[in-house]
Parts: structure tokens; sequence; C-alpha cells
């Protein structure tokens, strides 16, 4: 894996970048008005704006030469084709074969994976059909009212974040609910609006063996269990989702209640698999398939459009140019778009454990940072809290701006509202506001002399601050899907220029041994291990304060 830093376009780019030191995005502008046709791209209902980046033509080409020179079409190729791109684990990531709404075969490891990828789809369908239409009932005869998902991270978050997204499309009969956290706090308020006759456990997991799910699952059952009384009521009221049959038989689950994935789908993209079972029961599988054609659309365009015109690729270059360039550690994303509001800590997993990664693929240092620190909050939420420091704090920092044209919930102003502000933020960061306009505002305001001298300082914007924009029309479930896939390749698209493994997260396993380890000396009495002062003084004030 040769050092990207090192490849001839990245040493334009820096020679780029000297250039571009001298101007800002506002004399862009000017100089240019067709700037935003020429930094702006579409695709279906979706607009991409990435015009208000310190960017020109050059660079654009600069960027392009260095996805040729890392070999990103063959990495793409090699996505699509199902080869072992997760070297650290041997594995494919074909998550683009689960939304594979074409007909051709996806080959791994010279099988064609699509018929069972459609075989679970079905028995999901079927499953939550006979849910949603009251058919499949609890063991005293009565319908289901309340789904509870119990999986973390990948298991978690996405059917999380897409349940949110798209509620307004939600069975209204079914609740949805999500338990994560080993914190019995959030599973036991959850319980306590319950009523153990009418709700569903999707216990879900790729391994089966995750310590938070499988005791929020544990608790769930003998809570469960101490209404129903009977274990063989268990196979009406837990299901289970994952790629290990036999401890899930273990956990009491008939394996007949089991929609199975495979080791190829990587948890943080699963999903669009049969952990995405929670959003089929709250939205239904028709609407599950356009989320899925949402994602196939981009792929499409992802693995077939030049650089230059392909939207994920343009986001992973921007990110990069940004990063490694411009200097900028974080990335913030910000939906103006309630229904998004999990959108950011989705992306946080996705990112962040796919590409928060400091060697190559080979095991070698990397010479640049890497992943971005992803980050943010629904507008105009934001606005009110943190924005201050995007605007005018010393740091520099990308935002990624989200909104819908058309609301779920037209109400008299509000739609307009929102969107003028959504508009009125990437201006701002975009143009600031120079020390003679902050003057001449106050001056307007009849400010004395004195005190605009004063305040001049704190009135100004430095402005040139870079940020992307996403136009849609609603966000349905086809843009939703869309969104997901498109920042999905973005992450691959950079992984792939720093030469990194986007598919491995071994950084959480050293976290969870330590715990393993940990867990038994909290016990009354027990010996406590070789620790630091710091953690032997912890646990001696836990154990203080348990007795
Ligand atoms: C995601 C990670 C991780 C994983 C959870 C849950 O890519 O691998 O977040 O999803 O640790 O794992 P299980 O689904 O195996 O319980």
């Amino acid at each position: 894996m040769s050092d990207t830093t090192r490849l001839p376009a990245w040493q334009a780019l820096i020679e780029n970048h000297r250039h571009l030191k001298t101007t800002t995005m506002r004399e862009l502008f000017s100089t240019d008005p067709q700037r935003f046709k020429g930094f702006s791209l579409q695709l279906d209902d979706l607009l991409f704006d990435f015009s208000k980046n310190l960017i020109t033509e050059k660079t654009i080409n600069l960027l392009g030469e260095l996805a040729d020179q890392v070999g990103l079409r063959k990495r793409i190729n090699a996505l699509f084709a199902g080869e072992k791109i997760n070297n650290t684990e041997g594995r494919a990531a074909l998550h683009t074969a689960l939304r594979n709404r074409g007909n051709e075969p996806v080959a791994l490891n010279g099988q064609d994976v699509m018929p069972q990828v459609k075989r679970v789809l079905q028995q999901m369908g079927d499953f939550s059909q006979q849910v949603r239409s009251g058919k499949w009932r609890g063991y005293n005869g009565q319908q289901i009212t309340d789904v509870i998902n119990i999986g973390i991270g990948g298991s978690d978050l996405g059917p999380l974040m897409v349940t949110e997204a798209l509620k307004p499309y939600a069975c209204s009969k079914l609740r949805s609910h999500f338990i994560s956290n080993v914190d019995a706090s959030q599973l036991c308020e959850v319980l306590k609006r319950l009523d153990p006759e009418t709700s569903l456990f999707l216990i879900a997991s790729k391994t089966f063996t995750t310590q938070e799910t499988l005791t929020n699952a544990h608790s769930a059952r003998s809570w469960f269990l101490s209404h129903a009384k009977d274990e063989q009521h268990i196979a009406r009221h837990f299901v289970a989702i994952s790629t290990n049959r036999e401890l899930v038989t273990d956990f009491g689950i008939d394996p007949a209640n089991m929609f199975e994935f495979w080791e190829w789908v990587g948890g943080r993209y699963s999903l669009w698999s049969a952990i995405g079972l929670s959003i089929v029961l709250a939205i239904g599988i028709e609407k599950f398939e356009e989320l899925l054609e949402g994602a196939h659309l981009v792929d499409e365009h992802f693995r077939s459009t030049p650089w230059a015109e392909n939207i994920p690729v343009m986001m992973g270059l921007l990110g990069l140019w940004n990063s490694n360039f411009l200097g900028a550690e974080s990335q913030a994303i910000l939906p103006y778009d309630q229904y998004l509001h999990r959108f950011p800590a989705y992306l946080q997993q996705a990112d962040m454990e796919s590409n928060g990664k400091r060697v190559t693929m080979d095991g070698e240092a990397v010479n640049c940072s890497t992943g971005p620190i992803i980050w943010g909050e629904p507008g105009t939420n934001g606005q009110h809290a943190f924005y201050q420091l995007i605007h005018q704090g010393t740091r520099l920092i990308p935002c990624d701006f989200l909104a819908a044209v058309k609301s779920h919930n037209p109400l008299g102003e509000h739609q307009e509202i929102l969107l003028s502000n959504f508009l009125a933020q990437s201006e701002a960061l975009m143009m600031g506001r120079t020390a003679d306009e902050a003057r001449q505002e106050m001056c307007d305001a009849e400010l004395s002399p004195e005190e605009i001298e004063r305040l001049v300082a704190h009135k100004v914007f430095p402005g040139n601050r870079p940020s992307n924009s996403f136009l849609y029309r609603k966000l349905d479930p086809k843009t939703l899907g869309m969104l997901i896939a498109l920042y999905e390749h973005k992450i691959f698209v950079q992984a792939s220029l720093w030469g990194i493994n986007p598919f491995d997260q071994w950084g959480v396993e050293l976290g969870k041994q330590l715990a393993k380890k940990i867990l038994p000396e909290l016990a009354p009495g027990a010996a406590i291990g070789e620790h630091d002062s710091s953690t032997c003084g912890l646990i001696e004030r836990i154990r203080k304060f348990q007795s």
C-alpha cells in the first residue's frame, strides 16, 4: 500500500492549497456567477451543493487525480464484487447485496447470495404482516402493541435512526422501543410501560455474544416469565436476529423465529439486513423496500459515475480536502429536519468506527489524519447552542446541512422559517462579516463611535468556512435510503484514499476485555487485581458505597 501523502496528486494539492490561501470563497463566488451550477450535483430528488467549499475546478481535478492514483475504481469494484476487502477479518463487506433490487446475481466465493437475501426479506415481510395485521398474537390471544428491539451499536443505531426518521409512515397500532445500554435504567423505564401479553422482543445481535445485549435480553426474558409463567410462551414474544443459530437456540428462542444474516454484513452496515426487522414492523415491507431502492440507486450511481459527478466520491474527496489540507478535525452533521434527529449519532458510529484508524491495511502508520470527529444536532436547535463556535471560534468545522423542502407536518410558516435558517447558516459561514460591514451595521443602529470601536472585533465573522448542503423534496423512505448510502460510500471513499480498512473495529476490544476482568472484582470480598492506582482507587470507592 503506497503512502497517499507521497502521491503526485497529493503534492499538487498542497500547492493548490497554498495558492487558495490567498483567496476566499466570497471572492470566488463574486468572480464566478456560475459557481453554484459548477459545484452542485443532482441525483433523483436530491441536490448536493458543495459550492461553499474553498475549491476551484483545479482542486476538483486534482482530487480526482488523487482518487485515480490510489486506485479508487479498483477498490469500488472489489467492494461490489464481494472480495475480502475487510482484510484483517478475512471478510467481504457486501451490504450492497442486501439492497440489490436488480436481477443480477451477487457472487461471494463463487455462490450467488441473492437467493438467501430474498428469502430473509420475504420472511421479514411475512412475519411483520402477521404482527401488523393482528394475526400474530401473544400467549393470551392479544394483539401485539409494543415492539422492543434489544441490541447495541450496529444492531441498534441504524434501526433506531431509521424508525425515528420514518415515523410519519409508521403503523399507529405498534409502538417501537429500543434498548441498548446495559444500564438497567433504560430497560426498566421501558418495561414499566409495557404489558407482557402484548410485547414482542427482538433480540438483535450478529454474534449473540454481546454482553450488554444478552444481559438485557435475559432480564427481559425473566420479566416476561414472571408474568407468563410458562417457557413455552417465549416463542410468541421473543424472536432473534443473528448469524448464530446455536446460541439463539440456547437462549430458548425457537430457530423458526430466527431471522438470519451473514458474516459478510458488518454491524454498522446492517440496517438493510434482518437487523432492520424493527423498521419493517414499524413501516411495513413495502416502505422498507423503498428504503432499499433509494440505497440501490446510490449504489448504481457510485459504481458507474465519473468522479466529478459522483456524489459520494465528491463527499469523500471534499472531506479529505477539508481535513488534510485545511486542517479541520471534525465534521458537523446538521439536519434541518427533526425526523433526522438521530442521524448525527448514527453517522458518528458509521464514520468514526470505520475510519478511526491509525494504520493502513498493511499495518503501516498513516502519515496524515484520518477519520474526522463526527458530531451534530438538528437545526435550528444547534443555532442556539454551539453554532457560536462554528461561526467565530478558532477551529475550522466543515458542516453538512440537510433539509427537506416539504414538511410531513405543514403548519403555518414553520417550514419556511426552518428553510430560511438552513439557508442563512451556510451563507453566513461562507460570507462572514467584515469589520467595515460590522461598523456600518452599528452605525445604522446609531451606536457612538467609541462604542463601535469597542465592539467591532467581537462583531466580525471571519467567514470562508466550508459547508455542503443536501436538499431533497421530502424525507420519504427512498430519500432516506439514498442519504444513508451516500454517507456509507463517502466513508468507503475516504478509507480508500487513506489506505485504511473501514470494516474492522479492533479499537473496541481492549475496553471490553478489561471490563470482563474487572467485573468479578466488584463482588463483595473479592480480591482486587493488578491495576494502576487510579483504577484501584475507583474500585475501592465503588465497593465502599456498595456496602
Ligand atoms: C459495528 C460493530 C458493533 C456491533 C455491536 C453489536 O459495526 O461491530 O457496533 O454492531 O458490538 O454486536 P452484535 O450485533 O454482535 O451484538
